[in-house]
């Protein structure tokens, strides 16, 4: 071969790798303090504060939280196990009326199978048993001709799929049907605009079930659906990068991760994702430890996919706690909070410290009088379910706005308001 020869063969070499969409380690320092964030909320043992999500994004990192870990697993299983089955605590028990969602009890499997357990025995029946009746009433919700909505979301009606796809279990055709068809018919899945969490849940489940093979008459629309996903996922890259916006890029990197496109870019979409991903963790964007469980299997090269067959002895690097220290008194900024859709309109300056989160905000307010809100414990931390008094009815939510008309992309526990800035809670229709 003469030179030519070689500096083609090398750059066809190149294009082909270009293909794929391959995220090389970043630095484990980084990955290391971003796992530390995690390890408060693993002391935090109430059943409204625990987390399955987080414990699947450890066991799929390259870190590990020894001991903590185990016994946070423990506590998962004994609440969940409490709450879903009705063992031991009684009916009344205030911490236990609240019963795990779809998405829960789906993300509670997702757990036993990162630490490599396949539900199985009486008990293990009876949660699959659960699960699976979760999602044949949400079939039942969209409907025959599937115009419905299910009463959860696509969201999780996707996760629930996928947590008895890594176990293995089967589901009616009928039920990934209806998933199918949402993803085919993609107004379903959102109003406006595509909301990428969605269909990467929805692609990460539909990937399982191809390698799993538990659909076979669906086989072939199962695999266009995920070629759909991911071109709906390249096309909603932005020009810094992201898939949607930052906080969906770990799901759509979980998905497009390792895969290839004919005739697609994809190597370089997945770089450029990366850079920007990376970027925004050095910027301290990632606080919030849903997030960051969701984050850290994409920096160890893995998805949700990986717990078909979950790899429990590789080796992971033990997480040491850090001693925060206090920071010094801040500079006292003022922030506009605005409620234009009650009557009376509700509008005032409220005085903070630097730094407060938007939840700080809302406390001085109520504190103040003149306003009111509630909410509600997530994984995601707390949701805003009512203000003055008026709570979100079916499908509509307390939409977080920075004046004029910019969505947050952070809940109010995470959001830090700047000095002069103006926060609209609008109540919102999804
Ligand atoms: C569905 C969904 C919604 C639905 C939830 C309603 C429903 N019945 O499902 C609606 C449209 C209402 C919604 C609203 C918001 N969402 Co949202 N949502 C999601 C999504 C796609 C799935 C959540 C889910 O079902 N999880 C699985 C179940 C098992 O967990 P769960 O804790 O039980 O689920 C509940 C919470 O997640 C809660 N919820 C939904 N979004 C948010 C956001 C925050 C900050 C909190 C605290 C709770 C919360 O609603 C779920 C159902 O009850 C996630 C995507 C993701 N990657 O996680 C984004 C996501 C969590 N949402 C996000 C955001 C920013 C918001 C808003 C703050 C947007 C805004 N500007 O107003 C608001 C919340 C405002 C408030 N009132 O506090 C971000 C959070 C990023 C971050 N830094 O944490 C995500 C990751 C989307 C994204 N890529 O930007 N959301």
């Amino acid at each position: 071969m003469g030179h030519l020869g070689v500096l083609l063969f090398l750059l066809g070499g190149l294009g082909a790798l270009a293909d794929i969409c391959e995220i090389p380690q970043v630095d484990s320092k980084l990955v290391e303090r971003l796992g530390q964030r995690l390890l408060p909320w693993m002391d935090w043992l109430s059943l409204e504060h625990l987390n399955p999500s987080i414990y699947v994004g450890l066991r799929l990192s390259s870190l590990q939280a020894g001991a903590r870990e185990a016994f946070y697993l423990h506590i998962l299983k004994l609440s969940y196990q409490h709450s879903l089955l009705g063992l031991t605590f009684n009916d009344d028990n205030s911490d236990y009326q609240d019963k795990p969602s779809m998405g829960q009890l789906a993300l509670y499997l997702l757990a036993l199978r990162a630490n490599c357990e396949l539900v199985e025995g009486r008990k293990g029946d009876r949660l699959v048993s659960q699960l699976k009746r979760f999602l044949e009433d949400e079939k039942k919700a969209i409907g025959h001709n599937n115009k419905g909505q299910p009463h959860t979301s696509y969201y999780q009606y996707g996760l629930g799929i996928l947590a008895l796809c890594v176990h293995q279990k089967r589901l009616h055709d009928s039920v990934v049907g209806k998933l199918l068809y949402a993803v085919e018919h993609e107004q379903h899945l959102h109003q406006g605009h595509l909301s990428v969490d969605t269909v990467a849940m929805a692609g990460l489940a539909f990937t399982c079930l191809e390698h799993s093979n538990l659909n076979p008459n669906r086989k072939h629309q199962i695999t266009r659906a995920i070629e759909n996903i991911r071109e709906k996922i390249l096309k909603a890259q932005t020009p810094e990068g992201y898939f949607g916006n930052v906080y969906s890029t770990p799901l759509a990197l979980q998905l497009l991760m390792k895969s290839s496109m004919p005739g697609v870019e994809l190597g370089t979409a997945c770089l450029k994702a990366r850079a920007a991903l990376l970027a925004s963790v050095q910027d301290g964007a990632f606080q919030n430890a849903l997030m960051i469980s969701q984050l850290l299997p994409v920096l160890n090269g893995k998805s949700y996919v990986d717990l078909i067959s979950p790899d429990c002895e590789a080796p992971r690097v033990m997480l040491e706690p850090v001693v925060e220290t206090p920071s010094p008194p801040q500079e006292v900024i003022r922030v506009v909070l605005k409620v234009p859709s009650v009557s009376p309109p509700y509008i005032n300056s409220i005085s903070v410290p630097a730094g407060s989160s938007l939840e700080d905000v809302l406390k001085k307010a109520q504190k103040l009088g003149g306003f009111m809100y509630g909410t509600q414990n997530t994984l995601s931390g707390p949701f805003l379910t009512s203000v003055m008094g008026k709570e979100a009815g079916e499908r509509e939510f307390w939409q977080l706005l920075r004046a004029p008309d910019t969505p947050l992309l952070q809940g109010i526990a995470e959001y830090t308001p700047k000095d002069g800035e103006t926060i609209e809670l609008r109540l919102a229709t999804w």
